[in-house]
């Protein structure tokens, strides 16, 4: 996996955050999200924020401090003893459940990162702090970014959406994108959709990525409330795919929000934007965007993305999110390793969310994908067809292309009536995986690493669906 370099977005930070220095951020939304007991955070929100911003970088930050709630605390009072901006709050209930505030910290040139002890001393309580912003020095260490690679622009595709697929998509019926004909069979998704009629109805996956073309002929009456949006990685609520057709993370969430829709084509999609067009971004927006999903009714939470470097933060946000019985799916990352990126890696602790590693349409597992005792499940992440930016199609493979079969696998699921409980659900993904893939050769070397098999998805309707 080559790594996206950080530095184009970098130096559009720099402009941007000194021109954008004196706007305060927190313009409030049109839409109110239900706000944790007494505190309110409205994410950083540029001037005219219902309007898209092609090239607009909202500020950021180089570290994020994750600061439980006290209560009697205020925004207010927060930002003051740490020095900080409080970006999102990480749960939806404080009054009865633990909430941490999101705290965006910046250190002056030369100057040591915050330390996590002044701060604990200065708030009387215990704080974390973690690395958020892309790194420009250090060899341009990426904090998060989105794991895939565009392989294949299918610029002849383009006449699939110009007739009856255009209404197969709007109107939510299933219709198989015949290039992944061998994909869908792998899965068994054919059987899992005559099982489970309803297609995922009822049920909001949202997809914290590059952000979608939400003008795709694919995505019209397939996405949430525009009130639901969020664009954190520009500051304003239209969470547009910005950049150059072939470059870059450019058509990644695209991508990762069509193959949930084939998977449960009555699902609604959530757009949040958090990586920039090289695919990258920070650890700040990427718990804000967890937040966010869960104040505004995601059942499903997606994260194809993912950085080499522990990051508690997201791992609060996501033991939230489970604590609302939110599900959460993360890729396991593209560097050929045995080790799983974060936030895959929390995946392991955490009985709501699943890790997911590739396979090829063989079952062995791909050259590029890593792997580890960690791993959860493995899914077909190679050539996967989906809408592209300008109502176009394309392949692409990686991890990330294996982590939404499985997100639209839990909302198809999701979508019936279930013999299981919600929190029960990853469980039985795991359950009904089809371990075969362990007797091919390709596999030996890695025996235990690949979860408990590939995902079947007729399996897993059998064992939930009612
Ligand atoms: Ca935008
Ligand atoms: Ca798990």
């Amino acid at each position: 996996m080559t790594r996206i370099p950080a530095f184009l977005t970098l130096s559009i930070t720099a402009i941007l955050l000194s021109a954008c220095a004196a706007t305060p951020p927190g313009t409030p939304l049109a839409s109110t999200p239900p706000a944790p007991a007494g505190l309110t955070v409205e994410p950083i929100a540029l001037p005219d924020p219902t309007v898209n911003h092609p090239g607009q970088v909202a500020p950021r930050f180089d570290y994020v401090a994750t600061v439980p709630v006290h209560s009697g605390d205020t925004v207010a009072s927060l930002q003051t003893a740490s020095g900080g901006t409080v970006v999102s709050i990480t749960g939806t209930d404080c009054a009865d459940t633990t909430c941490h505030a999101v705290i965006g910290l910046n250190a002056a040139a030369g100057a040591p990162p915050p330390s996590a002890h002044t701060l604990s001393t200065a708030l009387n309580r215990s704080v974390t702090v973690d690395t958020s912003r892309d790194q420009i020095s250090g060899g341009g260490a990426t904090t998060a970014r989105m794991g895939g690679m565009k392989i294949a622009w299918a610029s002849g595709e383009l006449q699939a959406w110009a007739g009856g697929m255009k209404i197969a998509w709007a109107s939510g019926t299933y219709a198989p994108i015949p290039q992944n004909t061998q994909t869908w069979q792998n899965v068994r998704l054919e059987s899992a959709q005559a099982r489970a009629t309803n297609l995922g109805a009822g049920t909001v996956v949202a997809v914290i990525d590059t952000g979608i073309d939400v003008d795709h002929v694919a995505f019209q009456g397939a996405l949430t409330d525009p009130a639901t949006w969020w664009d954190f990685y520009a500051g304003d609520a239209v969470p547009q795919e910005e950049g150059t057709l072939g470059t870059g993370g450019y058509g990644h969430g695209t991508n990762v929000a069509g193959i949930i829709l084939q998977v449960a084509p009555r699902a609604k999609i959530m757009p949040l934007r958090v990586l920039g067009p090289d695919g990258s971004g920070d650890v700040s927006s990427i718990v804000s965007a967890i937040n966010w999903a869960v104040a505004r009714g995601a059942h499903v939470i997606n994260l194809s993305l993912g950085t080499d470097t522990d990051a508690p933060a997201i791992k609060t946000a996501l033991a939230a999110a489970a604590s609302k019985n939110v599900l959460a799916v993360a890729s396991v990352g593209n560097a050929a390793r045995r080790t799983l990126t974060f936030p895959a890696q929390y995946g392991f602790d955490l009985p709501l969310m699943l890790s997911v590693a590739s396979v090829d349409l063989t079952g062995a597992k791909s050259t590029f994908s890593n792997y580890g005792v960690q791993t959860e499940v493995v899914a077909p992440g190679e050539n996967v067809y989906a809408p592209a930016p300008g109502n176009m199609m394309a392949a692409w493979t990686g991890t990330s292309q294996a982590a939404p079969i499985v997100s639209g696998g839990l909302a198809l699921a999701l979508g019936q009536t279930t013999r299981k409980h919600v929190a029960s659900l990853p469980g039985a993904v795991s359950h009904s995986a089809t371990n075969s893939i362990y007797d091919r050769a390709a596999n030996w070397p890695y025996g235990g690493q690949l979860g408990s098999g590939q995902i079947d998805l007729a399996a897993l309707m059998n064992e939930v669906v009612d």
